[in-house]
C-alpha cells in the first residue's frame, strides 16, 4: 500500500538507523569490536536520538550524556583501563566513534576530545601522580577536560603560539588565550600548550578553578550545536609544576591530534551511514510521478556513488586500524584518511539533503544536521587542505607549508 506523505514524515524522526555493509568489512571485525559496537548502537538509539534534534536546534550541549558516555567507554577506549581507559584496540575506538557520530558528530567530539586530546596527552606524557590523579575521574566522567591549543591569531600553524609559560621557581605563570575549545565553559580541567621562556612549546594542565581561568563560551555556532565550544583565558596563572607534561615542541599536541584524527575518519563515515541510510529509505517510500523516486536513474546514481564512497572509507579505517594496532599508522597516513572520509561524508550529506527534496531541510530528518556538523568536523584537528598539504609533504619531501 501506497504510504502517505505524512505518514513518511510521523515515521521520519523514529531512529530506524541500521548499519551498511555492501563489502562484508564486518567480517574482518573480532566479536569483541561487534559487541562494543551494539553497545554503542543501542545507547546511542536510546539516548541520543529521542534529543539531538532539540538540543541542536537550541544550541545545547546534552552535558548530562557525559556519565553515558563514560559508561558505554567512549573514553579512551584504547587506554589501559587501569588508567580509566577501556582496555580494547584501536579498531573497536574507531568502531565506537563510529556509532557515536552516526548519532551526532557534537556527541562524537565529546568523546573525542575527553579520551583522546586529554586522556592521551597525560596518559602519554603525564607523570605517575598526574595519571592517578586525573585520568580514572576523566574515565568515569567525574570531570570533564578539553584541550587548548588553537589560538585567536594561529589556527592551522600552532607552532606560532603566543601563550606564555614563565619558570617562576615552583610553579610557570600562564598568560594567553585560547580560542574555538570544544568543552571549555564546562570543563573542570584543561590540557593546554603554551610557549616557556626558551620558546619551547610545553603541556600543562590547568584546573578551571584556579585564579586567573576563564572559559566564556564562543556563541552563535551554525555547525555542530550540540557541543559547547568557548575561548580560554589565562591571566598570570600560576601552574605548579607538578602540573607539567614531561614532553616538549610541537610533537606533543600533534602526536594527541594524530589520535583524535584517528578517531574522526572512523567517525566521519557513521555520519555517512546515517544520512545514506535515511536518503535510501526516505528513496524507497517517496512516490513522485506514481513511482518510488528510487526507480530514477538520476536517484540511483546517487544512492550508489554514496555507498561506493561509503565502502572505500570503511576499508580504508579498517586498513588504517590494523595499522595502528600493529604501531605502524604514521601522522600521514591518519591525515590522509580523515580529510579524504570527512570529505566523502561531507558530500554524501549534501547529497542525501537532495534526495530528501523540501524535506531534507528539515529537522525531521538527520541530513542537514551531519551536514552542517560536517562543516566544523572537516575544519578542525586539521582543515582539509592542511591535510591534504600534509600528504603532500610526505610523498615529495618538500613541506608547501610556509
Ligand atoms: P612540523 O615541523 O611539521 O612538526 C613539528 C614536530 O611535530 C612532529 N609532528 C607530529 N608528531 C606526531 N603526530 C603528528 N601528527 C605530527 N605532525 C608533526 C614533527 O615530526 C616534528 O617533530 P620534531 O621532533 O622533529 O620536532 O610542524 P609545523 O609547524 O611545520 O606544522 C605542521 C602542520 C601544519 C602539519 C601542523 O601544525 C598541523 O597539523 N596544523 C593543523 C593544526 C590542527 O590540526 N589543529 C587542531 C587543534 S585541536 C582541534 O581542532 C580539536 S577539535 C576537537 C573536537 O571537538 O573533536
Ligand atoms: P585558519 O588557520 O585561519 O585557516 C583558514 C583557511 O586558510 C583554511 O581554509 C586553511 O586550510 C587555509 N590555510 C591556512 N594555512 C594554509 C597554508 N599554509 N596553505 C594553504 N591553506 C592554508 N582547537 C583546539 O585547540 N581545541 C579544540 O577543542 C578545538 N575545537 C574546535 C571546535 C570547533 C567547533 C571549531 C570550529 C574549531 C575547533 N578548534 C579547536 C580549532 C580548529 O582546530 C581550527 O579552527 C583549525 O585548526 C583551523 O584554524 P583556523 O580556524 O584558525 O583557520
Amino acid at each position: 500500500m501506497k504510504e502517505t506523505t505524512e505518514g513518511i514524515q510521523r515515521r521520519a524522526r523514529e531512529d530506524r538507523y541500521h548499519g551498511h555493509d555492501y563489502y562484508l568489512v564486518d567480517e574482518l571485525l573480532t566479536e569483541e569490536h561487534r559487541l562494543a559496537r551494539e553497545a554503542v548502537r543501542d545507547w546511542v538509539k536510546q539516548e541520543v536520538s529521542p534529543i539531538i534534534e532539540d538540543y541542536f536546534e537550541q544550541g545545547k550541549c546534552p552535558t548530562h550524556l557525559f556519565k553515558g558516555l563514560a559508561e558505554i567507554g567512549a573514553f579512551g577506549p584504547s587506554l589501559p583501563a587501569e588508567y580509566g581507559g577501556g582496555g580494547m584496540d584501536e579498531i573497536a575506538y574507531g568502531v565506537i566513534m563510529q556509532e557515536l557520530e552516526r548519532g551526532d558528530s557534537g556527541v562524537r567530539s565529546m568523546a573525542s576530545v575527553q579520551g583522546s586530546l586529554v586522556m592521551y596527552p597525560i596518559f602519554k606524557y603525564g607523570t605517575e601522580a598526574q595519571k592517578r590523579k586525573y585520568l580514572p575521574k576523566l574515565g568515569a566522567g567525574e570531570l570533564i577536560g578539553c584541550f587548548g591549543l588553537t589560538e585567536p591569531d594561529y589556527g592551522s600553524n600552532p607552532g606560532g603560539m603566543v601563550s606564555r609559560l614563565h619558570d617562576d621557581g615552583d610553579a610557570f605563570v600562564l598568560n594567553g588565550a585560547k580560542m574555538w575549545i570544544t568543552n571549555s565553559p564546562v570543563a573542570d580541567v584543561a590540557v593546554v600548550w603554551a610557549k616557556d621562556d626558551e620558546g619551547k612549546v610545553r603541556g600543562v594542565i590547568v584546573e578551571r578553578d584556579w585564579k586567573g581561568v576563564s572559559a566564556p563560551e564562543i556563541k552563535g555556532k551554525l555547525s555542530l550545536r550540540a557541543s559547547i565550544t568557548g575561548e580560554l583565558i589565562f591571566e598570570d596563572v600560576r601552574v605548579p609544576k607538578e602540573n607539567v607534561l614531561e614532553v616538549q615542541g610541537l610533537r606533543g599536541p600533534l602526536s594527541c591530534l594524530s589520535k583524535a584524527r584517528y578517531g574522526i575518519a572512523w567517525g566521519a563515515i557513521g555520519a555517512a551511514l546515517d544520512c545514506y541510510d535515511s536518503a535510501l529509505r526516505y528513496s524507497l517510500e517517496r512516490i513522485q510521478f506514481d513511482k518510488p523516486i528510487a526507480a530514477f536513474q538520476l536517484t540511483q546514481k546517487k544512492l550508489a556513488e554514496m555507498i561506493t564512497e561509503i565502502t572505500k572509507a570503511q576499508l580504508l579505517a579498517w586498513r588504517l586500524g590494523t595499522l595502528a594496532n600493529e604501531g605502524r599508522a604514521t601522522p600521514a597516513q591518519i591525515s590522509m584518511a580523515k580529510r579524504n572520509n570527512v570529505h566523502i561524508a561531507l558530500q554524501i550529506a549534501r547529497e542525501a539533503r537532495q534526495i530528501h527534496g523540501g524535506m531534507g531541510i528539515t529537522n525531521e530528518y538527520p541530513v542537514m544536521r551531519h551536514m552542517m556538523n560536517l562543516e566544523t568536523v572537516i575544519t578542525y584537528e586539521g582543515t582539509h587542505d592542511i591535510h591534504l598539504l600534509i600528504t603532500g609533504h610526505d610523498i615529495t619531501g618538500i613541506s608547501a607549508f610556509k
